[in-house]
Order: C-alpha cells, then sequence, then structure tokens
C-alpha cells in the first residue's frame, strides 16, 4: 500500500472518527445528496459511514497514488497482470457488447472468439428451450443439471435463483457440486434419465469433483436409457480443455468454450453461464451481459470520486485498515438474491485473501475481508443483534429494490421499510433519552441503548432483472480488484484453492490403499485415517 497516501488516511481518520455519523449528518444538511452516486441503474448511498470530507479526500488520493487508473486500463486491454499465472484477466471482453470494440491479447483481437461462443450458446440455448434439441428417445429436456463447482457453480446458482422471474418455468435447473454422493444421488432422484441435459462446467475439466460427478452422472444416464449412445444426447461441456472433453466421451462440437483469461470465479458471462442462458433465453442473457458492460464502462471512465466501485473499495479500505475491521456483510433484500452473499464470499476472499504483495513480501497490512450475509428480513431475526450492539464493527451494504416481481398485498412496503429503517437505526442508534422518553425502566436503560455509528452503505435499484443483476456483479468484481490494486496483491490467482485439489489425492491413496499401507502423516491425521479404515474393514 503507497505509504505516503496511507499516513494520510490516518491522519484524517484520526480527526474524522471523533465525529459520530450522527454528527456529521447534523454538520451537513447536504450530505445525503453528496454523498449518493448513480450508475448503471443501482444508486449508492454511502452517506451513513464514518467518513468527513478530508478521509474521503485523502482515500481518493490513495487510489490516484496507487496507479490505479493505469492498472484498470491493463485489465481492460488484455495486459498479463495476473504475473503468477501469467495470464491476462478480460472477464470484462466477454460482455464487451460493443463489438466495435477490439480486444487483444498476444496481438490477437478476442472478440471474433467471443462472440463464436455466444452465438452457438444462443443456437443451443434456443433447441433446447423450443424442443428442437430431444433427449435420446425423443422427450424434450425438462431439467438441466450443471455439474461444476467453486467458479464453474456459485455463478450459475446464483444467477439462476436471481432471475427465476425470467426463467422458463417448465425448465428445472439443478446444481451438483459437492462430491458428496448425496448431492448427485438427491438430484437424480429429483429428475428423469430421458428429459435430463447435463453440462459439464469444468475450465480445467480434471477437478476431481466434477470428474467424479460427471462420471457418476454418465454411468446413470447409461443404465437408466440403456445405450451408451445416449451420451451425445445428454452431454454437453463448458471447458477451456478439448482434448479431456473427448477423453470423457462428449464430442467437442458439444462443447462450449472459453479461455484461460477468464478467472473462475469470473466466469459465470462466459460459457459458464450456459445453463443460465438456457434458463432466462438469449434475449435476457444478452441484457445480463449489457448490465456488467455498463458498470465496466462506469468503472473506467467515471472519475473516482464518482465511481462506484471505487467508492466501496475505499470504504472497504478504511474500515479493513483504519478501524480493524476484519468482516463485512452483504445484506440483499430480496429473495431471489439469496445466493449472492455465498457467490460473493468466493469473489471476494478467493480473489484478496492474500498475505503476499507482488513483490514476494509478506504484506504489513490487512488484506480481504471476511464477507457474509444472508437476505433480509431473515438476517434481522438472527445475527443483526451483534451488529447492533456487539463488540465487533461490522460495515454492513445493504441491497434492495423499489418493485417487486411478487406483489402480494403490502409484502414489499414491509421489507423495504425493514430495509431502510436498519441503516438508519445502525447509523443514529437509539439514546438514553429515547429510551426515557418511550417508558422504559431505568435498569434496563443500558440494555435498551443503541450507541448506532454503525456503518452501511445502501445499494438501491428499481427491480431486479438480467441488467441489474449484471451491473451488480461487475461492481463488486471491480471494488474487489481495485483493492487488490491500492493493496498491491495478487487478485487473479488462487494456490490456496490449488493446495487443496493436490493435497486430498494423496489421502484418498491412504484410505483406499489395499492391505495396511504405512501411513507417513502427522500423528492425529494417521489415527483418523485408521479410525476410519477400521469402520470399513480396511483395517
Ligand atoms: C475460481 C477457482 C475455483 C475453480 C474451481 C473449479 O476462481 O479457480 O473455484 O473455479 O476449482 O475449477 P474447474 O472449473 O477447472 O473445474
Amino acid at each position: 500500500m503507497n505509504a505516503t497516501a496511507w499516513k494520510d488516511v490516518e491522519a484524517a481518520v484520526a480527526v474524522s472518527k471523533n465525529k459520530t455519523i450522527k454528527e456529521l449528518f447534523a454538520a451537513d444538511p447536504d450530505r445525503a445528496k453528496r454523498y449518493t452516486v448513480e450508475a448503471a441503474g443501482w444508486t449508492l448511498d454511502y452517506s451513513k459511514n464514518r467518513l468527513d470530507a478530508t478521509t474521503l479526500m485523502a482515500l481518493l488520493k490513495l487510489a490516484d497514488l496507487s496507479d490505479l487508473k493505469a492498472e484498470i486500463e491493463k485489465m481492460f486491454t488484455g495486459e498479463k497482470i495476473n504475473r503468477t499465472e501469467d495470464r491476462a484477466v478480460l472477464h470484462t471482453a466477454l460482455r464487451n457488447v460493443d463489438y466495435t470494440k477490439r480486444v487483444f491479447v498476444d496481438g490477437k483481437d478476442v472478440m471474433p472468439d467471443v462472440r463464436g461462443v455466444l452465438e452457438k450458446m444462443a443456437a443451443f440455448a434456443d433447441k433446447v428451450r423450443t424442443g428442437a434439441h430431444r433427449g435420446f428417445t425423443g422427450k424434450k429436456i425438462k431439467y438441466i443439471v450443471n455439474i461444476g463447482i467453486g467458479g464453474s457453480d456459485l455463478g450459475p446458482v446464483m444467477a439462476n435463483i436471481a432471475l427465476t422471474p425470467f426463467g422458463k418455468r417448465n425448465i428445472k435447473c439443478f446444481f451438483v457440486s459437492n462430491v458428496d454422493s448425496t448431492h448427485l444421488a438427491e438430484t437424480l432422484r429429483e429428475v428423469k434419465a430421458d428429459q435430463t441435459l447435463f453440462i459439464v462446467a469444468s475450465k480445467t475439466f480434471t477437478t476431481q469433483e466434477t470428474m467424479t460427478n460427471a462420471l457418476s452422472a454418465r454411468a446413470w444416464l447409461v443404465k437408466e436409457l440403456g445405450d451408451e449412445k445416449a451420451v451425445a444426447n445428454h452431454f454437453v461441456a463448458v471447458s477451456t480443455n478439448a482434448d479431456e472433453v473427448s477423453k470423457f466421451g462428449i464430442d467437442t462440437a458439444n462443447m462450449f468454450g472459453f479461455w484461460d483469461w477468464v478467472g473462475g470465479r469470473y466466469s459465470l458471462p462466459s460459457a459458464i453461464g450456459l445453463s443460465l442462458m438456457i434458463y432466462i433465453g438469449p434475449r435476457n442473457y444478452q441484457r445480463f451481459l449489457k448490465g456488467y458492460w455498463k458498470m465496466d464502462k462506469h468503472f473506467r471512465t467515471a472519475k473516482f470520486d464518482r465511481n462506484l466501485p471505487v467508492l466501496l473499495a475505499l470504504l472497504g479500505i478504511l474500515y479493513i485498515n483504519a478501524y480493524g475491521a476484519e468482516t463485512y456483510a452483504v445484506l440483499p433484500y430480496d429473495q431471489y438474491l439469496s445466493r449472492f452473499p455465498a457467490y460473493l464470499q468466493q469473489m471476494d476472499m478467493e480473489s484478496n485473501g492474500k498475505s503476499v504483495d507482488k513483490d514476494g513480501n509478506r504484506v504489513a497490512h490487512a488484506t480481504g475481508p471476511v464477507e457474509w450475509g444472508e437476505p433480509g428480513t431473515n438476517g434481522q431475526h438472527s445475527f443483526y443483534q451483534l451488529i447492533h450492539q456487539g463488540t465487533h464493527l461490522i460495515p454492513c451494504d445493504f441491497i434492495g429494490f423499489c418493485k417487486t416481481h411478487n406483489a402480494i398485498g403490502d409484502h414489499h412496503d414491509k421489507l423495504m421499510a425493514n430495509f431502510f429503517a436498519q441503516t438508519e437505526a445502525l447509523a443514529f442508534g437509539k439514546t438514553a433519552e429515547q429510551c426515557r422518553a418511550e417508558g422504559d425502566p431505568e435498569e434496563l436503560i443500558p440494555f435498551k441503548t443503541f450507541e448506532g455509528n454503525r456503518p452501511t452503505n445502501t445499494l438501491l435499484a428499481d427491480d431486479l432483472t438480467p441488467e441489474t443483476l449484471g451491473s451488480l456483479i461487475a461492481l463488486y468484481e471491480h471494488k474487489i480488484f481495485t483493492q487488490g490494486v491500492i493493496w498491491n496483491i495478487y487478485s487473479f490467482d488462487q494456490w490456496g484453492v490449488q493446495l487443496g485439489k493436490v493435497l486430498a489425492k494423496n489421502v484418498l491413496k491412504d484410505l483406499t490403499a489395499e492391505g495396511a499401507p504405512e501411513l507417513k502423516h502427522d500423528a492425529s491425521t494417521n489415527a483418523l485415517i485408521a479410525r476410519y479404515r477400521k469402520v470399513l474393514g480396511r483395517a
């Protein structure tokens, strides 16, 4: 992190921390207006933060002195900014719906390939939706089972739930990720083989969980339909690895490709989104991409003091690095966004969960936070207590929509009343005087008093559509990118995930070996493995 600029932030915070959010509002009648910005269908109100003008200026200077502008250009123009994997980072090219703009990697314009895959996906999606693509016995496809994990699962699941109102209701989508056989078994109980399309989604096509699930699904299908040839009608692949796809037995004509410059957790707008495109249709999918693109354009061109991703990133840095906050909560007030916090968890924690800077040195400051959340109002009846009155500082992002897709009575007004009331209560609290005025007995005053001064951002859009969802995802992607730039860490590798992929393979050998293998782990792991083997009669 730029030391000089950070010192200025600390100096500004030393002063601003003495003012509560309530005092900041009292001192500036225009505060809400001043600290509200709009872009790509979203309004961000960040006025309920521990932020004054000097602190904001110091944070913006931090962004400037971290060369953020230049780093953004490097990403959008295909420079290999993922140095530890020697790759460009070009998820923005996937939704570059302005096809006149060319994007080069190693001197080659990638846009014709991006367009080509999108067209192939759209043609296939239409065939499945209209029934032109049939199962082996001639029946229409009614069930889609996406088999993938991590970046090849979380995005499709989240978006599929989020865009249910735009989905084809007579197609049911399932997502199998866990290598736990229960996940596959319970899914297969819900579908009929002759009406099911399996999408095997894996960038590498070597991931243990996905390959295990895909092979078992394949065996089930062949058994159910009694013919190996049925695989051709019921299996397609999404991958960058044509060789492995062929080896698996899927014709590469039924493969939808993407490229090494698409990171797993950023791959939803690539062919990884095939299940979503089939469900919501190519036209809605195009609107989804357009939403991303609008936020991309905003991020690339807006001045930092009006730039939603940059502002969210700077506020995050303020709380993590100046106030020591270790977590932040994302609280969508929309049931359709129930998996959004889980999706963001991977995006944020896998990207910025790093402790070594770009020069290979240990960082001298905290980096990526723990991200968590649940849809409102459920969270209010659970963990909000700690946010209101606990000892931890937990900045929150509240996400809501003015309109609902399911207008029933006054549900939506009640939902949104909670949405607005929570950020108000978190910021302004409740004083002892207010409690007394409400007749609370003196001995209960300490318990019923709320300090307030709890920071929140409010993100509000008119309604949840493919477009606003695309913009929302891009907003967080770019927030996380901005933080990585300022912390000077590599946000686009994931060596911790790669480690997991190797570790389990070594233990698997010991679990399944014939006879009495010599266990060479630590004493604890050896004893646990021995206990497992004994129960299964392998001791
Ligand atoms: C994402 C990660 C990771 C990855 C999965 C699945 O950024 O790299 O979550 O998406 O491990 O990998 P495959 O798509 O290669 O199966």
